[in-house]
């Protein structure tokens, strides 16, 4: 076992960063989630991290609830989209509101880090969209979606998109109060992410393969991107979209149809 890396032995180990000639090189990953904590902080014990984990995710489950008691009593369907930064979210959900409006109330809650940009695009095809700035903060939270969906105007038997902040790790584990998660994996970003970042592909229902257009000019592999997503989550559903084309966006607007609370009781 590397004593550096601490894979086993992730708790207050302590190790020498000077020369390096205690470190002994290997060709193995240097992991630092096998601990019961599956994460590691410099400083922190293994027991102290997932005792700050469930503090957090705690607090974010009991807003998370309360959000998807409003929204059921709303009958409205909220849907999360997450990806890495890039994937095309925003492009997507500006072709999803041409599609949809006149067919649904329609709102959306943007996440960055900094910027109203996104929220302008969502605004300039007539949705109504607020934007959450995270600062330095690398997701949304349920506290956070709570506050906008007291500001956002959409009635009953509507759609809420939420984009979160482009981040394929840390919005996984936050609940929402979200129908679903959505996750976006880009054809240009290799088929194998759903391997690398299997968190949030193991919680989403549905995988947007995006940005189709491209893949003339790419050697991306299309069935293996799919097979490693399946591995992950053998129940995610797939659907290839090109924002630029309007290539499968009809299958994806369809789904979302269905979904709709109102949909589901007739
Ligand atoms: N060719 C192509 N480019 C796209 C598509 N969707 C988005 N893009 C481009 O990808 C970049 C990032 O898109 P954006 O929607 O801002 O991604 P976000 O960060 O996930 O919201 C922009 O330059 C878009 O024009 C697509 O379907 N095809
Ligand atoms: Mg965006």
């Amino acid at each position: 076992m590397c004593t550096v890396c601490g894979c086993g032995e992730a708790d207050n180990h302590s190790h020498d960063h000077g020369g390096g000639k205690d470190h002994h090189h290997h060709d193995g990953p240097h992991h630092y989630g096998q601990g019961e904590a599956g994460v590691s902080v410099a400083g922190f014990t293994q027991d102290r991290l997932i005792q700050i984990e469930q503090n957090i995710l705690s607090k974010n489950d009991g807003y998370a609830e309360r959000n998807r008691r409003w929204l059921a009593e709303q009958e409205i369907l909220a849907l999360n989209l997450v990806s890495s930064p890039g994937a095309g979210k925003t492009t997507l959900l500006v072709e999803t509101l041409k599609t949809l409006t006149g067919r649904m109330p329609l709102g959306v809650i943007e996440g960055d880090q900094e910027t109203d940009n996104d929220a302008d695009r969502i605004r300039e095809t007539g949705v109504s969209a607020i934007q959450i700035n995270t600062g330095k903060g690398c997701h949304l939270d349920a506290h956070m979606i709570g506050h906008a969906l007291q500001d956002l105007p959409v009635s009953r038997g509507g759609a809420i998109f939420i984009e979160n902040v482009g981040n394929l790790v840390c919005p996984a584990a936050f609940d929402l109060g979200e129908e679903s998660k959505v996750v976006i994996l880009s054809v240009t970003e290799g088929e194998d992410k759903p391997i690398k970042y299997p968190d949030m592909f193991a919680v989403a229902d549905i995988m947007i393969l995006s940005k189709i257009d491209l893949l003339p000019y790419l050697t991306f592999d299309v069935e293996k991107a799919i097979e490693y997503a399946c591995r992950v989550n053998p129940d995610l559903e797939v659907v290839q979209v090109s924002a630029k084309t309007g290539e499968g966006i009809e299958v994806w607007t369809d789904w979302i149809m269905d979904r709709l609370p109102a949909t589901l009781e007739t």
